[in-house]
């Protein structure tokens, strides 16, 4: 009897460990007067996130996308953008007009961590968050600072790049799934004590 919770307390967080493989997702960001609703989202290589403008003012626009050199737009190396947002588009007069940007994040160039900006038609500015990280399930990560392949081509990534945050999220959702699984574990020892 006892065994056996033993043997569940420890192969129930093995099992949720592997379920935990990655799916693509697709996150939805709402782009307001000032705000975006969330801020920031943190997204893994084959996920899709998608910005709807839904700022109702009459002739404001929103170019949301990544400054790397702060120069105001978008049109540099390495930069990317959503390109002009409307909050309503009259296809048959614009077909070209759009009021959300789709964003597939189908390259491992790209990750990173981001801090993008929400350049708006009137001038204002507001910053969010983007963070994009690799899927670790597909197979071994290399350790970081060792070498795979060509090791000349090693780049310097901006200090940006390096953000924990990810890593410590990890951490504390291993660490749910752990206390999910011997909180289950004491569940079924509970009602096998009542049986
Ligand atoms: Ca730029």
């Amino acid at each position: 009897m006892r065994g056996g919770i033993l043997a569940l307390l420890l192969v129930i967080p093995l099992l949720s460990g592997l379920a935990a493989a990655h799916e693509p997702d697709t996150f939805t960001v709402i782009v307001r007067e000032d705000t975006h609703d969330p801020m920031g989202v943190n997204l893994v290589i084959n996920d899709t996130v998608q910005y709807y403008n839904a700022d109702s003012r009459e002739n404001i626009t929103h170019n949301i996308g990544l400054d790397l050199n702060g120069d105001g737009d978008f049109d540099d190396d390495g930069e990317f953008s959503s390109g002009v947002l409307n909050n309503e588009c009259d296809w048959d007069n614009d077909s070209d007009c759009r009021v959300a940007w789709i964003f597939v994040i189908n390259d491992t160039a790209l990750v990173g961590n981001y801090i993008l900006s929400d350049l708006h038609s009137d001038g204002n500015e507001i910053e969010v968050r983007l963070n994009i990280s690799a899927d670790d399930h597909t197979g071994p990560a290399p350790v970081i600072g060792e070498c795979l392949g060509d090791c000349e081509d090693e780049e310097v990534e901006p200090e940006l790049k390096r953000s924990s945050q990810t890593d410590f999220q990890k951490g504390l959702m291993l660490a749910g799934m752990m206390m999910f699984g011997g909180a289950s574990a004491l569940f079924v020892a509970t009602l096998m004590q009542k049986a």
